[in-house]
């Protein structure tokens, strides 16, 4: 039987139509500019999130990571939530090879970070401190569970940095997602941003990419950190190809991964033993924690998963996280939830 793989949507392969469109890709060196696929998917995903720029990125990871460095210089501070992957996934290369600190604030539960922590976590001008330069916002927010940033509070932080002559930074790994399951536009969610970065390669099943979108002065400056950091792909058009088909054929679909998230966290958490970690979900993810009165940690139960072929997410001692995707169809959504209710089953 064929594995489901609810771990992530990273996971998702390119589709047919991504593969023949990566085939018959023109291309040419990008590192002289000459990629036509690639500078046309610059220009679609710039135009998409209503910027004037875009820069192809091998990573979700290379593209914040280049936009932080792109805001701040060595000693300059970013005001970052505590749940964001910037801070607690990428390896720390903030600080490791751009020398910028991060100020934590908290994450409130969906996501977001109250207006009034980024204003006392902006320092005073006095030599004592680090310079604060950038506030960074998640949407959709992971850790959060996949909440989705609404346009009035992004517009809120936006107003906020702007009074204070800082730059928002914008991880929209997940942007379509929010955008499709708000009913609003992408560029809406990203206007009060200076900087956002979308991946292709999650939800939008493209095998690799993503791209960092800005003014044309900070994709420059974004252009040449991505050259520091090895980022710079020569005939990626091949790459670029698959992004293309991803922006022009897979973000209306991503209501179908958040109707199925949905279906999977109501009859996860009708199983006794499990309960829901956040409200029922706004886009692709559930996160579920097990009961005290289950006799198992999560890894262990997940184990025994994968013997009935599912695959998830483990992400706490007691705590699981799965997220739909294209491969992910209602007769999975089933199996996934039959294989939790037999596992928890054989305990009692
Ligand atoms: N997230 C991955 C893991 O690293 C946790 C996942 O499976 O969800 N921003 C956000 C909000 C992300 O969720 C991720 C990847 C990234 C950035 C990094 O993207 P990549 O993996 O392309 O470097």
């Amino acid at each position: 039987m064929q594995m489901i793989d609810l771990r992530s949507d990273t996971v998702t392969h390119p589709t047919p139509a991504m593969r023949q469109a990566m085939a018959e890709a023109l291309v040419g060196d990008d590192v002289y500019g000459e990629d036509p696929t690639l500078n046309r998917l610059q220009e679609m995903a710039a135009q998409r999130l209503g910027k004037e720029a875009g820069l192809f990125v091998p990573s979700g990871t290379m593209g914040n990571l280049a936009a932080i460095l792109a805001h701040c210089g060595r000693g300059e501070e970013v005001i970052i939530g505590d749940k964001a992957h910037s801070f607690l996934y990428e390896a720390g290369g903030m600080s490791a090879l751009g020398g910028v600190c991060a100020y934590q604030v908290a994450n409130q539960p969906d996501g977001s970070i109250l207006l009034e922590d980024i204003q006392v976590a902006i320092r005073p001008p006095d030599a004592h401190f680090p310079q604060t330069r950038l506030v960074a916002l998640e949407n959709t927010h992971n850790r959060c569970g996949g909440r989705a940033l609404t346009i009035a509070y992004t517009r809120a932080v936006g107003e906020l940095c702007r009074k204070n002559h800082l730059s928002l930074h914008l991880d929209g790994a997940r942007l379509f997602n929010a955008a499709i399951a708000l009913g609003v536009e992408a560029r809406e969610l990203a206007a009060p941003a200076d900087s956002v970065t979308f991946c292709l390669s999650k939800a939008l099943c493209a095998p690799v990419g993503s791209v960092l979108c800005g003014s044309k002065d900070f994709i420059r400056r974004a252009h040449r950190i991505r050259k520091q950091l090895g980022g710079g792909m020569r005939q990626g058009g091949v790459l670029a190809a698959a992004g293309i088909v991803a922006l022009e054929t897979m973000v209306e679909r991503l209501a179908e991964d958040h109707r199925r998230a949905k279906i999977l966290a109501r009859e996860l958490a009708a199983i006794p033993g499990l309960k829901l970690v956040t409200e029922i979900p706004e886009t692709n993810m559930v996160y579920i924690e097990l009961l005290e009165s289950v006799p198992m940690q999560a890894a262990q139960i997940a184990q025994q998963l994968t013997q009935r072929s599912i695959l998830v997410g483990v992400v706490g001692a007691r705590r699981f996280r799965l997220v739909t995707h294209y491969y992910i169809s209602d007769e999975a959504v089933d199996q996934a939830v039959t294989a939790f209710t037999e596992v928890l089953a054989s305990l009692n």
